[in-house]
């Protein structure tokens, strides 16, 4: 009698913990919901992402920013990635779930010098596969960004932000010797950015604000987090429109470690870039990916660490010229030095092409070339004034970084963003190190000069 009841107590009990179980799920599942964006009409034209309901409740916060207008190409992508690995934080936090970064248009660059070519608001998708960088986090293109504002508020309205920021550095970074994370208004100056509510963003005529604030700012971007803290509105808001500017004074938390390399590795670049260097790659140095052992998983996730990529058979150098030649002219060499220090490097590779990556003026390009007679010395020229018009300036440098990222071996300049862009991407398709680390000194009489800094990716 004692062992009925205690089988009835123990069947009693197995069956309410597997009422309470299916209970605990239905209300479970009855927290989440599916909600679809649109998205791209071809490849995937809906994403869904299912949200916990109180994610929903939360607002939708748009982070927008913009980088000091003289600041090139590539600190430019590093920058997005300071920001792109913030935001993939910001993400894990309540209040900021459902935030998304918007990606500032790109605008006549300085050093882009085609001035007979529009390259205004060009979008980013016009240099990568946004694709792939939406792998990594939720990022959208500005015309993604007004289609969303559209679908918000309606068409033909104003973009109206409710806070900006612009940051500016501390006078004196260091208090009583050490470095602290921190933040603080200060009166605003007089500023083309900014006036009487209307706000120079990118030459569009239809952005405002009533809440531009002036800060001094130490520290990385998770510091961020702490600002739009400290400003939220106590207001309820559906949805938060904040724009950074000067957002290169924002450091990265980490340089160089996973997530660095998570995001950097879905800055994958626009198929149509890939395709014209990969034809220039096959008609004028014989390079394929399957024979230089360079393909690559179709998505960057897929990817794993190995050094057993071999590269075509050519060497690439990349000499940066122009401004590099006042600025750093004490380790930027002569274009006759640069020419003995490929051919050295050439000989010792056992190769007979270079390919030359440069912003140097053609006269300079025929001085090298007089200076390599023995050898082959090809640089990438569009073919014609459409492609240029296509490519754009900020394209055809993308195709001389993706060939030499392609190279049996690099040398690249000393302290130039541009070179070690090229020394990332050949770290992610997986070149021995010795490869890729490579730097003109400034006489080739000098080779123990200071190299660039060796960072090597890691993964998980
Ligand atoms: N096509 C082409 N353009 C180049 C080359 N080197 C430099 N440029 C142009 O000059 C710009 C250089 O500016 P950044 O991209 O900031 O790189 P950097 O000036 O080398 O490096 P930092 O001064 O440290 O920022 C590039 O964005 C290109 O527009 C090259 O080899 N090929
Ligand atoms: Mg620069």
């Amino acid at each position: 009698m004692r062992l009925h009841s205690f089988k009835v107590t123990l069947l009693d009990q197995i069956y309410y913990s597997l009422l309470l179980v299916t209970i605990s799920q239905i209300v479970h599942t009855s927290h989440i919901r599916e909600i679809c964006e649109k998205r791209d009409i071809f490849f995937e034209p809906f994403r869904c992402q299912l949200y916990d309901v109180d994610v929903l409740d939360e607002p939708i916060t748009y982070l927008l920013y913009d980088v000091n207008p003289s600041e090139g190409f590539n600190l430019r992508r590093d920058v997005y990635i300071r920001m792109a690995v913030f935001l993939e934080f910001l993400r894990t936090q309540q209040g900021y779930r459902r935030a998304k970064l918007v990606l500032p248009p790109w605008s006549n660059l300085v050093h882009w010098r085609s001035h007979n070519i529009d390259q205004t608001q060009l979008f980013w998708s016009h240099f990568f596969d946004l694709r792939s960088m939406k792998q990594y986090t939720n990022v959208i293109d500005m015309d993604e960004f007004f289609a969303e504002y559209e679908r918000l508020h309606g068409l033909d309205t104003e973009v109206m932000l409710d806070e900006v920021y612009k940051l500016k550095h501390f006078e004196n970074m260091f208090e009583n010797g050490v470095f602290v994370d921190k933040f603080e208004e200060h009166v605003c100056p007089k500023s083309h950015d900014y006036d009487a509510g209307a706000l120079a963003y990118f030459g569009y005529a239809n952005f405002s604000t009533e809440d531009f604030t002036c800060l001094h700012f130490q520290g990385s971007a998770m510091l961020l987090h702490k600002l739009l803290e400290t400003y939220k509105s106590p207001r309820i808001q559906h949805v938060r429109y904040v724009l950074v500017l000067n957002a290169e004074i924002v450091l990265h938390d980490l340089w160089g470690n996973v997530d660095y390399w998570e995001a950097r590795r879905s800055m994958r670049f626009a198929p149509e870039l890939i395709e014209v260097a990969g034809r220039f790659r096959a008609d004028l140095l014989d390079s394929s990916d399957q024979q230089d052992r360079t393909v690559r998983p179709t998505r960057w996730m897929d990817e794993r660490g190995h050094r057993n990529a071999r590269g075509g058979d050519y060497l690439c150098a990349h000499i940066r010229r122009a401004d590099f030649l006042y600025g750093r002219d004490k380790t930027t060499p002569t274009i006759q030095s640069a020419a003995l220090q490929i051919r050295a490097k050439l000989l010792e590779q056992g190769l007979k092409t270079v390919f030359v990556a440069s912003d140097c003026s053609r006269m300079e390009f025929y001085n090298l070339k007089n200076y390599l007679k023995r050898f082959r010395v090809v640089r990438f020229v569009p073919e014609s004034y459409e492609q240029r018009l296509a490519l754009k300036d900020g394209g055809i440098a993308i195709v001389d970084q993706i060939i030499c990222s392609h190279a049996r071996y690099f040398i690249g300049t000393y302290e130039s963003t541009f070179t070690y862009r090229i020394y990332e991407e050949r770290e992610i398709i997986g070149f021995p190190k010795e490869l890729t680390f490579n730097t003109f000194c400034k006489s080739e009489k000098d080779m123990n000069c200071e190299k660039n800094t060796v960072w090597p990716i890691v993964y998980h």
